[in-house]
């Protein structure tokens, strides 16, 4: 799911003119270092408080204190959480002109790369201090070390509050696939029979963060408009200014349930057809809990397709595989990919697979090979010795799947799943 993520970056850098600062020689430091007051799941950053900054912008103190920051620039924090989950990051703000801003976590990260953990986030409020957020933003148990970017406009900032929504979920057990053997045998499954999902096996992503993508959907918890069991099937629908959001969707996930390792891993799903939208099937590793897991807990995407791939007319589609880890991402634009040619994806049921094995990753649609990753000289290459958790979910726009814009005329997308299997060989 992260591979366009240096697309939806370089987007950034171009709308907004700002990205990583690391050289900026304007840098201005406040004598206070006090940024942070944790006070059991909500973190409380004063604004007038921060550690440094693009530029000295003035701290004005009236009824409240907060910073104006007159041009395009950022304020730096060190934050600590106590609890790791998903936030609810709000931003109490004014803004005469209409303002953006973002928040980037992890800004020394070794690995230089930048961490856009809020998206955009508009600030319209004028001449009073106004609430603003976006919900789902992934932050470890630690001390981040933030800034909050301004790209344009003149601002007002009062504070932000992070807010606790869910706290992160270790998986408690994993199924251990054997991988010796002639013979497939079935271990796990979700047949999607019923009438509700099964909240023992699955879990709700929630939130519209942009999830590293700058991807346009809330993600919704236990709504069935936008996930549900109809006629042996999963549905999960993206609807069109929904709730208040450009889009609502579901993203679910077995992480806090179930996980796996090694083995066949198997589904069998129609994708929506429509320009924008982007469905994936996809495998996470356990030991991800926010955006610097990553790519080192590792990545297996089973099925990813773009609905601007797919034809209108007769619905043929490609299927994307791809595994992701630190040897090989879209970072240094080395992943390792394959396409194939899917008929009628859109209008027919087709069966998508990975086969695990300790020293490879096989790809396949229908049962036909046209995958495989079998690099695992080392760590960097292979962290596919740990669990990884399943992932369903269908996002709209965003670095990948908005590449080609969004089809202004629909207003429902559905990716629907028949089965979700898991085997070891016998
Ligand atoms: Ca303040
Ligand atoms: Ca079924």
């Amino acid at each position: 799911m992260k591979k366009l993520y240096i697309v939806s970056l370089l987007l950034i850098l171009q709308t907004f003119g700002c990205g990583p600062q690391t050289g900026s020689k304007e840098e201005y430091t406040d004598s206070k270092n006090i940024n942070s007051i944790e006070s059991g799941t909500e973190v409380v950053v004063e604004a007038e408080n921060y550690a440094s900054a693009s530029a000295p912008f003035n701290v004005i103190n009236e009824d409240v204190s907060y910073v104006e920051m007159d041009r395009a620039g950022w304020l730096a924090f060190d934050v600590t959480f106590e609890t790791a989950g998903r936030y609810r990051s709000e931003v109490s703000a004014s803004s005469n002109d209409e303002a953006t801003i973002w928040i980037e976590d992890y800004y020394d990260n070794t690995d230089g790369r930048t961490y856009n953990v809020t998206g955009d986030i508009i600030i319209t409020s004028q001449n009073q201090f106004e609430k603003f957020y976006v919900e789902g933003s992934p932050f470890n148990r630690t001390t981040h070390k933030i800034k909050l970017h301004l790209g344009q406009g003149v601002i007002k900032i009062d504070k932000i509050v992070f807010t606790l929504m869910k706290e992160h979920q270790k998986t408690p057990g994993n199924f251990v696939q054997n991988t010796e053997g002639n013979e497939w045998k079935l271990n796990w499954s979700d047949e999607f029979d019923g009438n509700e999902l099964d909240t023992s096996k699955w879990t709700y992503d929630i939130g519209n963060w942009g999830w590293g993508n700058n991807e346009l959907q809330y993600y919704t918890d236990t709504r069935r408009e936008n996930a549900r069991i109809e006629n042996g099937h999963l549905i999960i629908e993206a609807r069109k200014n929904d709730m208040g959001y450009p889009w609502t969707s579901a993203r679910l996930t077995t992480r806090g349930k179930v996980s796996f390792l090694y083995g066949k891993i198997e589904l069998r799903a129609k994708v929506p057809r429509e320009k924008g939208n982007w469905a994936a099937g996809w495998t996470l590793g356990d030991e991800y809990v926010d955006e610097l897991s990553w790519p080192y807990c590792g990545e297996i995407d089973i099925l990813e397709s773009v609905g601007y791939e797919v034809d209108d007319e007769t619905g043929d589609g490609i299927a994307h595989a791809t595994v992701h880890t630190p040897a090989y991402y879209f970072k240094i634009e080395n992943q390792i990919s394959s396409t194939k040619e899917v008929p009628n994806i859109a209008g027919e049921f087709h069966t998508y697979a990975v086969e695990w094995y300790r020293d490879k990753i096989l790809g396949f649609v229908d049962g036909e090979q046209y995958y495989i990753y079998d690099k695992s000289a080392n760590e960097k290459e292979w962290p596919f010795d740990k669990p990884q958790n399943i992932i369903l979910n269908l996002a709209m726009g965003g670095g990948w799947g908005g590449a080609q814009g969004m089809d202004t005329t629909v207003t429902s997308q559905k990716f629907i799943v028949d089965y979700v299997r898991v085997y070891e060989l016998k």
